[in-house]
């Protein structure tokens, strides 16, 4: 964990989490891909200079874990410790900047739980009957006759458990007028806009008490006040993000400083746990609702969603040995537009690969360095005045990608940055250094330096907004810039100024940052 988090920073906070996925399977590209979002938002925001508090985590308890850890014939902790270390290894790969790392099986979490029961008995909200119903162990959820589809559950056509139990159930009916209050007078708690009408849809056809308590599936936290009883997954699960910030325990210094949460990213399938069951649970036991629940389209393998369940999967270490998790953080980025589907075909990957990241960014940084070696000996002459419309573009380039990102449009912010990319590209070709070169003149010598110059610092420039969405890359030009900094050190205000960059630097070894992908047809 970051050990500034706890210090008296005057920056403005920015709490952003994932969902935190089952530990059932190994992760796939559809999971990576929501953490890959919340990474770029929670990078920007650190440039832009919050103070941010980055969670994502695990969920290891219910029948699904329960059952698949039985199957194995090993126990439930040893199973899940196992799926944590690889999830864990697979942030890493993708470069997820996560500040904290919640296990829904670490004690202090369940002690939260059970604190967090006992809170929405005493406050009424909890009450005792019989649940009837069918259950699907693969969402863990439950669901009425009339949502099935041909006796099967409605989200993963598959078969579905009869229940017939005492249960503790939730008054979500009495949240209902509360939370349709909430999202009209807050216009973008839930976005993309669309799945705002959705969630208010949902809560006019009226809302039932729902059963948060199990009795058969014993791999869960226990109830307090009856220890017959299991906390049901799903309950267990929303309470992450604040347990992760000690939320009413002995040290609550995170949960004051942090909560509520400035964005809670989910896939739409779990639209309906984070909008009304959360803000709901929320409510009851007196605790302010997040800012805004981020909802992100399916990743499809071609016309097919993924499912670790069913077997449909693209492997993210399969994917990071093809491209390289960079090219994977950009692809997804920039090809699907926020909030809607997108799918991942070999194709469109290659395209992109090419003509953006290795033609349109590898090749400006690699001509760049090696004009630098070839007319300057390998160093970037001093600072000039640099070329006026380059310092132009990068100020409306630089405007328009926050704008961007900060409505959720990491394709329109990558669009503002390749427009700066792509202008200097085309400066190389309207300057021609190369012509320069051949001049004798000091006027010639002179012009060559600008223009070494306002293409190393647009360089620069462009890759302080690239690195949110590219991390790894990002590193390798600094050093062939032989800018000796952390990228994870810059600030915009100060950094992203033309002309900070002082030149006179001794560039690094040229390194091809995207090789080019040749299809078996070249
Ligand atoms: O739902 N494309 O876990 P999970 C895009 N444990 N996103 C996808 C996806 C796909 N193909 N498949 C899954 C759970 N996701 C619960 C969350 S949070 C308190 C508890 C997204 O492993 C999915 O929408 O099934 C969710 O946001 C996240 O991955 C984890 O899914």
């Amino acid at each position: 964990m970051n050990e500034n988090k706890t210090g008296n920073s005057k920056r403005q906070k920015f709490y952003i989490t994932t969902a935190i996925p089952y530990m059932n399977a190994k992760l796939h590209l559809g999971q990576v891909y929501e953490f890959i979002l919340a990474d770029v938002i929670a990078r920007y925001h650190r440039l832009i200079g919050y103070d941010v508090f980055f969670l994502t985590g695990s969920d290891e308890h219910g029948a699904k874990i329960f059952k698949t850890a039985a199957s194995k014939g090993i126990s439930q902790q040893e199973y899940v410790d196992g799926m944590v270390g690889d999830m864990k290894r697979i942030l890493k790969l993708y470069n997820i900047s996560n500040d904290a790392f919640i296990r829904t099986t670490d004690p202090l979490h369940e002690k939260i739980v059970q604190d967090i029961y006992t809170k929405l008995n005493e406050n009424g909200d909890i009450y005792k009957s019989t649940y009837e119903g069918s259950y699907c162990v693969p969402c863990e959820t439950f669901f009425s006759d009339n949502q099935l589809i041909d006796k099967k559950c409605p989200q993963c056509s598959r078969d579905v458990d009869w229940i017939e139990e005492d249960n503790y159930f939730f008054r979500l009916s009495k949240y209902e007028d509360k939370l349709i209050e909430h999202i009209e007078k807050n216009p973008d708690f839930v976005v993309p806009q669309t799945r705002k009408n959705e969630v208010l849809g949902l809560l006019k056809q009226g809302l039932k008490d729902f059963s948060i308590s199990r009795t058969t599936v014993k791999w869960g936290v226990q109830i307090p006040f009856d220890a017959s009883h299991y906390s049901y997954v799903w309950i267990d699960a929303l309470i992450n993000y604040i347990s992760a910030l000690g939320y009413g325990s002995s040290d609550d210094t995170l949960y004051l400083k942090y909560w509520p949460a400035d964005q809670h990213h989910i896939g739409k399938d779990i639209l309906k746990f984070h909008t009304v069951i959360w803000p709901a649970l929320l409510m009851s036991l007196g605790v302010k609702l997040p800012e805004h629940v981020v909802i992100h389209g399916w990743i499809m393998k071609g016309e097919e969603k993924l499912s670790k369940s069913k077997g449909i999967t693209l492997d993210p270490d399969e994917m990071s040995d093809q491209y390289g998790s960079d090219a994977i953080r950009y692809f997804f980025t920039r090809e699907i537009s926020f909030g809607l589907d997108g799918s991942f075909t070999a194709e469109s990957m290659q395209k992109r690969y090419n003509a953006e990241l290795s033609n349109d960014y590898g090749n400006l940084v690699s001509r760049t360095i090696a004009m630098i070696g070839k007319y300057r000996e390998g160093i970037i002459p001093p600072a000039t005045s640099g070329d006026p419309g380059l310092k132009k573009q990068w100020l409306m380039s630089r405007e328009n990608a926050i704008n961007a990102i900060k409505n959720w449009d990491y394709a329109g912010c990558l669009i503002s940055i390749w427009e700066f990319i792509n202008m200097a590209n085309k400066y190389i070709e309207d300057s021609r250094p190369w012509e320069l070169a051949k001049g004798s003149g000091k006027d010639d010598a002179e012009k060559l330096d600008n223009v070494l110059y306002s293409l190393a610092e647009s360089i620069r420039l462009a890759t302080i907004l690239v690195f949110p969405f590219m991390p790894d890359s990002c590193a390798k030009v600094y050093t062939q810039l032989g800018i000796e900094i952390n990228p994870e050190d810059i600030i915009l205000e100060e950094h992203g100024c033309w002309g900070f960059f002082k030149g006179s630097a001794k560039t690094g070894a040229r390194e091809i940052l995207f090789p080019r992908i040749e299809s078996d047809k070249d």
